[in-house]
């Protein structure tokens, strides 16, 4: 089984759900970092669909816990229709963002395509942060902070109905990994969810290759595999155009198996590449940085695998 070898770039750029501007500039900073040609050059079909579009960002403050709460339902619904028609042309959707807010537009997309196609879902959320807060937890009303839990069926209705179903996903179907920030309400409601965190303490001693083990078993020919990679996973010292660097995040190396051994599984079936802000960058490298390892997750590899 191989992954998908078609593909649709969407570009979304706002940084509506944000604590810092710049990562409306994602999609741009991307295409300068030659995604679409270097995808191709490994037999990819990619067709680039330009931006959406939403509302301007109108940089207020938060409102019963909520930043710009109209304003990001927008974004997320014109984000969630152009995933769905996407995937259901048969396509694989890679996101540009954008920031991580957008991952509820998308992931609701691609739980309402699986529901329909009678697909299991794993989802992969790829961060430094949990984002599992609500509007009685969170202590910025950021909504970049709060896509996980919104797609659990926590939040504002106008956000968990996006895609039809309340919830949209459950729990159980994914697994964090690289987590090293969590504010403390947002801690105990993880705990009590029962989300699968593989935080970066596991990564320490554990491994990345075992944590991806687990991270990918029981997959199987019937499910359709989605990652959130919110390049604030990596470590800032390889990747500082992010708007909330934490220290002690995966290496090259680290992140690199992690995109290989994704790459080995064949099941890759959508991508979202989040909160990449080249306002903070350093000539394009954070760009530069993800775009390699997006190729890794379409199979390069240092040698040549069978
Ligand atoms: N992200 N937990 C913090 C908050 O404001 O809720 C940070 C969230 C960061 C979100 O990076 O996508
Ligand atoms: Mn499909
Ligand atoms: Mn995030
Ligand atoms: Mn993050």
């Amino acid at each position: 089984m191989s992954t998908q070898r078609s593909v649709s770039l969407i570009g979304a750029p706002t940084d509506i759900g944000a604590g810092a501007r710049g990562a409306s500039m994602g999609p741009e900073a991307l295409r300068v970092a030659n995604i679409g040609p270097t995808l191709q050059s490994h037999g990819v079909d990619v067709i680039d669909r330009g931006n959406l579009a939403g509302p301007a960002n109108p940089w207020l403050p938060p409102l019963e816990g909520y930043r710009h709460l109209d304003e990001v339902v927008a974004w997320n619904q014109v984000v969630h229709e152009a995933v769905y028609a996407e995937l259901q042309g048969g396509r694989m959707p890679i996101l540009l963002g954008g920031d991580h807010c957008l991952g509820l537009g998308s992931i609701s997309a691609v739980a309402r395509h699986c529901r329909e196609a009678g697909k299991k879902l794993r989802v992969l959320w790829l961060d430094a942060h949990a984002d599992f807060n609500t509007s009685e937890l969170t202590p910025s009303g950021n909504i970049h902070g709060m896509p996980v839990a919104c797609l659990c069926g926590f939040g504002p209705k106008e956000l968990i109905e996006i895609g039809g179903k309340v919830p949209a996903i459950n729990p159980k179907w994914i697994r964090q990994i690289g987590i090293r920030s969590v504010d403390p309400g947002e801690k105990r409601f993880v705990h009590e969810q029962e989300l699968e965190v593989f935080d970066m303490r596991y990564i320490d001693e554990m491994g990345m290759r075992h944590t991806m083990e687990l991270a990918l078993a029981t997959l199987d020919a019937n499910t359709h595999l989605h990652v959130s990679f919110d390049v604030d996973f990596l470590d800032p010292a390889i990747a500082p155009g992010v708007g909330t660097t934490i220290p002690g995040g995966p290496t090259y190396r680290e992140a690199q198996l992690c995109m290989e051994m994704i790459a080995d599984t064949g099941r890759l079936a959508s991508l979202d590449v989040m909160e990449l802000n080249p306002a903070l960058d350093v000539r394009n490298q954070t760009a530069l940085l993800a775009v390699d390892l997006i190729e890794s997750l379409f199979g390069k590899s240092t040698l040549m695998r069978k």
